[in-house]
């Protein structure tokens, strides 16, 4: 059964979201990944976001560009934690895709990321499941151990 539900509001996403996808593998987060369109599929998003939790999905991720309604329209229909992923889109560099899925009105909120920050999606996800998987939990915090000792490897260098 999957953890996360992964959209996308084209297959034209899908680069981006392999991102997120990575993230969840590395921690071992099982997940589901669909194209449905706010827009051009309003009947499945609709059918999706109302089913998903009965399905035992507890987060979702919804990517999308341009007039990115996406991870907001399948918010209103379901109480589980939406993560929007703006993705950078031709015309305005993804700012379009950004504010569409951040300016939600109050009561409706999504959690968006960067334009394309499609890792932070991905490990959003994994901490909100974390909340309740203790051994999670531990990998998580492994995981910023070893950034942390990464980046101050790089430090060291500097200094030689
Ligand atoms: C959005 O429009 C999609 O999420 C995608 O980012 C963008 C362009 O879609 P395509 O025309 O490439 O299918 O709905």
């Amino acid at each position: 059964m999957a953890q996360v539900a992964i959209i996308m509001g084209s297959n034209s996403d899908l680069p981006v979201v392999k991102g997120a996808i990575e993230q969840l593998k590395q921690f071992d987060v099982t997940y589901e990944a669909h194209v449905i369109s706010a827009h051009r599929t309003p009947n499945q998003a609709e059918n999706f976001a109302k089913t998903a939790k009965e399905r035992g999905i507890k987060v979702i991720i919804a990517a999308a560009g341009k007039a990115a309604h996406l991870g907001g329209v399948i918010a209103a229909y379901t109480t589980l934690p939406v993560i929007a992923l703006p993705i950078k889109s031709s015309l305005m560099d993804g700012l379009d895709s950004l504010l569409s899925m951040v300016q939600m009105p109050s009561g409706i909120p999504v959690a968006t990321v960067a334009v394309n920050g499609a890792d932070n999606a991905g490990i959003l996800a994994v901490q909100m499941l974390a909340l309740a998987d203790p051994d999670l939990e531990k990998r998580l915090e492994k995981f910023k151990e070893d950034m942390a000792a990464a980046v101050m490897e790089k430090d060291a260098k500097l200094q030689e």
